[in-house]
């Protein structure tokens, strides 16, 4: 058997009839394509290669023109890879990615009937204690766990929650698919049922002054035991001004999604995000959170609460036309934001993807006209990224820290923005070409979606996965990939000397390379989604 070609680096779930291929070749030689028969079927000839900084590997990046389905192989000299192209062939991949923040539920059992294997009882169900008021005991039952860890943390919530709405509702019908969760059928779009689980939760989150309670988590994360046995103390940490703003940006956003299903959730989610801007009013110093003392989970430090208050004018605005908003929106984007920043520190363009998709008609001149001007210019700069990048990744070399999928597929939300704005062909395929590097067409040749892929992630820095006796990963988690900081000493003593795309441990406590987060999945939906939505 000839060896599978070491020289390839592709999307290993495949592709998609319509769309171009796109492949990463170690190699200047001929590459051929041929079909099942053994027919050549196109022809890469020989060209140069060229050093990929954030690598170090000799590369070029094919393109090969789209193909109709079919099983295919991809041939230089000994190596071959094989891979399949298939109608609808990354709709499993990219439910999988919707399903993952199924698995992350906590406060409900999840059942065999759709955790399959991963089922286990309820976990966190004992009422929270304030850290600041120890009288204040409540329950706050709910909400996606973080990430590898079981903390529930305010703002990343909101933001991969708005991730979801927002691919929904420019892509409905990239996934609109059932998930087999508990709502499947209720008539609600199962992505939108995910969200209203977090949603939910984040209500509950909101201080009876409009204020958000920063996290919920214990002192300290738990060791690495199944959920429902992590049963120390959970605490409703201090209130934040970052927390509260994209609490009430995500709530805004869901009123106005709402309104066609529940008006009566609409009105209490729109209730809640005024009663949060209230708050932001009344508090106009910001005051970064930290960590009180003896509290050693996740900070989530952001010394900017400017994005989140632009992003909840814009939202609130759309929601509620009232002119105040709009006002403050304007001056808020007037200080200068980075309208191609999609993450939990940054989200600046969340509220871009307000403006561009909601304000049209209402934001006039500023929040349509010069946002536009701007976004289009700065989405530019992420495609020359894309293409000064030998793999085609939307990524300088000196920027692969912890969770280096969130920027790379931050780029791909950008671009895509951008293509629907302009149509512009390139943005349409730096887009794709994020969506292949989450899915294998990178340094590591590995796909980054537990689950998922010829080569594949097998020991996430994730509880559930590390805990539960089953070899498999619980699937559809993303993994945050390389990191070239070496956050952790024993992250540095194996890698130090590498290539920054190549610092990716697949080691459980390789937190800093391996660990999985719902703000990192949510922006794959999102690309998931669009690639759907221009398949099918
Ligand atoms: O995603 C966060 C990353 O940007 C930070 O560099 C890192 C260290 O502070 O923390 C990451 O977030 C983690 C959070 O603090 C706790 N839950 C797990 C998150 C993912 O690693
Ligand atoms: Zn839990």
């Amino acid at each position: 058997m000839k060896k599978q070609g070491s020289v390839f680096r592709i999307n290993q779930e495949g592709f998609v009839p319509g769309l171009p291929i796109h492949a990463v070749l170690l190699t200047d030689g001929e590459v051929r394509l041929k079909d099942p028969e053994g027919k050549t079927v196109y022809t890469v000839p020989h060209g140069e290669l060229r050093e990929d900084a954030a690598s170090g590997d000799r590369v070029r990046l094919a393109e090969i023109p789209p193909l109709a389905e079919g099983k295919y192989t991809l041939e230089s000299g000994e190596e071959q890879r094989e891979f399949a192209v298939r109608a609808r062939g990354w709709r499993e991949v990219s439910n999988a990615l919707i399903k993952g923040l199924y698995f992350q539920r906590c406060g409900c059992a999840l059942e065999s009937a759709h955790a399959g294997v991963y089922h286990h009882p309820a976990c966190h169900t004992a009422p929270a204690v304030g850290w600041d008021d120890r009288t204040l005991v409540r329950r706050v039952p709910g909400g996606w766990h973080d990430a590898g860890d079981y903390g529930k943390y305010t703002g990343p919530g909101a933001v991969t929650a708005a991730h979801m709405i927002y691919a929904w509702k420019l892509f409905p019908q990239g996934c609109s698919d059932e998930l087999n969760i508990p709502e499947s059928g209720n008539g609600l779009p199962d992505i939108l049922n995910e969200v209203k689980y977090e949603l939910d939760w984040l209500l509950e989150m909101q201080r009876s002054d409009g204020a958000f309670y920063h996290k919920l988590t214990k002192a300290q994360f738990a060791p690495f035991i199944m959920p429902q046995d992590d049963l120390e103390t959970e605490y409703l940490m201090p209130v934040s001004h970052c927390a509260t703003a994209a609490a009430c940006a995500c709530m805004a956003l869901a009123a106005r999604v709402w309104q066609g299903y529940s008006p009566a959730f609409a009105n209490r989610a729109v209730l809640a995000a005024k009663r949060a801007w209230d708050w932001l009013q009344a508090h106009p110093d910001f005051v970064p959170y930290r960590n009180p003392e003896g509290v050693r989970t996740g900070w989530y430090g952001d010394m900017s609460d400017r994005d989140e208050r632009f992003w909840a004018a814009c939202e609130l605005y759309a929601a509620t036309g009232e002119e105040n908003y709009r006002t403050e929106a304007e001056k808020l984007y007037g200080e200068g934001l980075n309208l191609t920043a999609f993450g939990w520190a940054d989200v600046s363009g969340m509220g871009a993807l307000c403006c561009l998709f909601e304000l049209k008609e209402k934001g006039g001149e500023v929040l349509y006209g010069r946002v536009k001007e701007d976004f289009l210019q700065r989405s530019e700069q992420i495609l020359q990224w894309t293409k000064a990048s030998g793999y085609g990744t939307a990524l300088p070399a000196d920027r692969y820290g912890w969770g280096s999928i969130l920027p790379i597929m931050s780029g791909a939300i950008a671009m895509i923005i951008n293509w629907l704005l302009t149509g512009n062909e390139k943005m349409r395929d730096g887009a794709l070409q994020q969506w292949h590097y989450a899915l294998g067409m990178n340094a590591l040749d590995l796909c980054f979606i537990t689950g998922y892929g010829t080569h594949r992630v097998m020991h996430p820095h994730h509880r559930p996965s590390g805990s539960d006796g089953i070899e498999d990963p619980v699937p559809g988690l993303i993994a945050g990939g390389p990191n070239g900081n070496h956050n952790y000493p024993q992250t540095k003593e194996k890698l130090e000397g590498l290539p920054p795309a190549k610092c990716y441990l697949d080691e459980l406590p390789s937190a800093d390379t391996n660990e999985i987060a719902i703000y990192w999945n949510s922006p794959a939906i999102f690309t998931g989604a669009f690639v759907n939505q221009i398949s099918t």
